[in-house]
């Protein structure tokens, strides 16, 4: 183990004493004590207390991890490393409703293909939206491998808007890639296929007929959604085209897409011949793509593109001839192409070369310029000598993959597959300046902002593809290891090992926490996956049961504790629908929506209209509930829908006797009474304060006005009962309303503590 700088010991001795000193009560166990026990070193205490996030903290960086083959994308913050959500994209997600409300579905179906449900995805890179190059915190986007799809997700709600099918690839690992204003979305095709949607063309043919490409869908930011009509692809070489980078600042309206298997080997073991991986690294060098997009964009515009699919793809023919499209080779089986933050350089690393390769933008542009071309690809495109474009190559170790960049001028990290490593190095100079070893066999790595032009440095996550011995064990399937670096120093300083339970990730992006602004509410009706009025919702009061021929629909709300209506009664047969419209204000009071084994659910956030369809194929009584614990009375927000024989004829039956009495009665309005007093003293303190300065409170504020409305009209409803001597209703409207004013008093509550906790000040009013 290593010595510990002086700076250090002396931070933790005074930790130490400033722990003993404060707290005589529960520190019946010293620092020291804890250290002792728990084997712990002072180099972990000081790794600890750079990740550990207090009570009620929050993380500086949010972390958007692709959730690989879960389909998902995963949220969690840093340096914590706690896990915030789950966003389900290509895959159903109950909790959210997602693919079990009709609205989510339908965002799910844009993902299905030649008419098939596809119900997963196999995620590999998140992006995040970008203006002038830099995070802005608007939306993010990740694509599927298996099936060539791109998800959008509007980061105001953290929900999954829209799904594109790619028209002309069968596979698409490099994407997705934003240009620097999010004009455009990249995403390039994997395994070359025919590029004609279901042709088939034997293996034989492969070099005539099997193509590659990349494709650039336009981003409409107003819609916040992809338009197909306006996006194109360029077709390629059946070169297996991998990652992809756009160009930014002097590099802004190239993009770059590095290769390998541009041996084009087919295999087929099955034929006697030698396999892919043998055939596809032969080679000692593939072909980084060089693709000027903002001309290849004019080019689609100016009707140069031919339709394949009912998508305009630029052929390889037109690309040369108008000087878009060009070569470079770069050394073995490259993976990763990084553009760095001043936009001079591109990074790529050779899974089978001990380097990285730096190629210089310009030194690109000049051989263009130049014409300078050392040969052409089997399908004519010019090839730029590698020693024309590059700037540097770094000996960093074994198996180099991907690279991101500090807030430190030249300074890079790069992820080394078999040496388990992550290398520092400088690439202005070319020299390696630190190298820290992880467990185990890092993919990709990710520095916060690290693919912008205005990398945040701080921290670095280490993406491995094993754990093998870091966790408890769970069986053969192993949790994946994200492990979460200090680069703040000259050397870096492995902080925390985070297992990761949910498919792999192999690519993560990180946003500075205060860029993101995500909203705590809907407007009242809003259709969340359109974010527009949903045409089902209705407000307190206007909830109705509309039947037509077979179809009944269900207008319907949600608040504490409450379904309305309480009772659904159809015929067996009948075509179900039911919206529900949560009329919440309160921050976070989300009501879930199940119905017995019709496999429905819905999670409806405050202000937020669902929908709900099935039809009801069985005879019986089926419970509903709210499937959220939002209240103490939670358990009771249910309801029965009944689903009736043909022809059922209603069976008149005895009314229930009456249970309660008159001292019922009195008792609960004694009850009542003594409420509403710790009301008043509550309201008393909120309004002698600036409370209209703190906007939670003033929406707090709001939300218990609502219930203390509701509980007077509960206390209507009771008086009209008492005055009848009808002791068994006025007993459960005396009821009703003390349910009203305890949810008041602990919204009341809630925003008492806020204002006192953040220092509120008297207005002498
Ligand atoms: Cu290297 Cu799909 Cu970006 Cu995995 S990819 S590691
Ligand atoms: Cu609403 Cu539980």
């Amino acid at each position: 183990m290593k010595p510990f700088s002086k700076r250090t010991t002396s931070l933790l001795v005074a930790a130490g004493l400033g722990l003993g000193a404060a707290s005589s009560t529960w520190a019946a166990e010293s620092l020291q004590d804890v250290m002792k026990r728990r084997g712990l070193s002072q180099q972990d205490l000081l790794a600890a207390s750079k990740t550990y996030v207090p009570t009620g903290k929050r993380d500086d960086f949010i972390a958007f991890s692709s959730g690989g083959q879960s389909g998902q994308v995963i949220v969690y913050g840093i340096p914590s490393m706690r896990i915030l959500k789950y966003i389900g994209v290509f895959t159903p997600e109950p909790w959210q409703g997602y693919g079990f409300d009709e609205s989510s579905k339908k965002v799910l179906r844009q993902g299905n293909i030649d008419g098939k449900e596809i119900n997963w995805g196999d995620t590999h890179h998140p992006a995040l939206s970008e203006t002038n190059g830099k995070y802005d915190g608007q939306f993010l986007f990740i694509n599927d491998k298996a099936n060539p799809r791109l998800a959008v997700i509007d980061l105001r709600d953290f929900e999954t808007k829209q799904i594109v099918v790619n028209p002309i690839y069968k596979s698409e690992h490099g994407g997705a890639f934003v240009t620097p204003n999010t004009e455009y979305v990249i995403e390039a095709a994997q395994y070359a296929t025919p590029l004609a949607n279901k042709k088939f063309v034997p293996l034989e043919r492969f070099n005539e007929e099997y193509r590659g490409g990349v494709t650039y869908w336009k981003f409409d930011r107003k819609e916040g959604k992809l338009d197909p009509k306006e996006s194109f692809s360029l077709e390629l070489p059946p070169y297996s085209q991998d990652l992809s980078d756009a160009g930014k600042l002097v590099s802004d309206g190239w993009s770059f897409t590095n290769s390998f298997c541009t041996e084009r080997y087919v295999g087929g073991i099955e034929k006697g011949r030698p396999p892919y991986e043998a055939g596809c690294s032969a080679k000692d060098t593939d072909y980084m793509h060089v693709i000027n997009w903002k001309k290849a964009a004019e080019l689609v515009k100016a009707g140069k593109a031919k339709k394949i699919n009912g998508h305009d793809v630029l052929m390889m023919e037109t690309s040369i001839k108008e000087g878009i499209l060009f070569l470079i080779p770069e050394p073995k089986s490259p993976h990763g192409v990084d553009v760095t933050p001043d936009g001079k350089f591109i990074t790529v690393s050779g899974k089978l070369d001990t380097h990285v390769s730096v190629y210089s933008f310009e030194k690109i542009q000049a051989a263009i310029k130049a014409g300078k071309f050392e040969s052409k690809d089997p399908y004519g495109i010019p090839v730029i000598a590698m020693q024309d474009a590059l700037h540097k190559q770094v000996q960093l170790g074994l198996g180099p993959l991907h690279t991101q960049y500090d807030s430190k001028q030249c300074v890079a990290y790069t992820s080394l597959y078999v040496d388990s490593q992550v290398a520092k190095w400088n690439y202005c100079e070319g020299k390696v300046l630190d190298k820290l070893s992880i467990h185990y066999n890092i993919g990709h790595l990710m520095t916060m902002e690290g693919d912008s032009a205005d990398p945040k440095g701080r921290y670095l996550v280490a993406l491995n593809k094993l754990s093998i011995d870091r966790f408890n064990p769970v069986g053969p399937l192993h949790p994946q290891n994200h492990q979460l670096i200090d680069i703040a120093n000259d050397k870096m300083q492995l902080l925390y090992d985070m297992p990761l339970p949910l498919g792999e990730p192999h690519y993560v992006v990180a946003i500075d926490a205060k860029t993101l602004k995500p909203g705590i509410r809907y407007k009242v009706g809003t259709d969340s996956r359109t974010d527009k009025p949903h045409p089902g919702m209705v407000r307190a009061g206007e909830e109705k049961t509309v039947r037509k021929g077979k179809n009944v629909e269900v207008f319907g709300t949600l608040i504490r504790s409450h379904i309305t209506p309480e009772t659904i009664e159809v015929e067996v047969g009948d075509e179900v629908t039911i919206n529900l419209t949560n009329l919440e204000r309160a921050q976070d009071e989300t009501h879930g929506f199940a119905v017995s084994t019709y496999n429905v659910h819905g999670s409806i956030e405050p202000g937020k209209t669902i929908t709900v369809k099935f039809k009801a194929d069985k005879e019986g009584v089926y419970p509903y509930y709210c499937t959220e614990f939002c209240s103490a009375l939670h358990l009771e927000m249910q309801g029965y829908l009944l689903v009736k024989p043909k022809g059922y004829k209603e069976v008149k039956v005895a009314a229930a006797k009456a249970v309660y009495t008159k001292a019922d009665y009195e008792k609960q309005v004694k009850t009542n009474v003594e409420t509403q007093a710790v009301i008043d003293s509550v309201v008393g303190y909120i309004t002698s304060v600036n409370y209209k300065d703190f906007p939670p409170v003033v929406a707090l504020v709001e939300d218990a006005t609502d219930q203390l409305n509701k509980a007077g009209e509960a206390k209507a409803k009771m008086d009209e009962a008492a005055k009848t001597s009808d002791w068994q209703n006025a007993t459960l409207w005396a009821g009703q309303w003390w349910q009203y004013q305890v949810k008041a008093a602990d919204i009341g509550l809630r925003a008492k503590t806020f204002l006192e906790q953040n220092g509120a000040k008297k207005t002498g009013k």
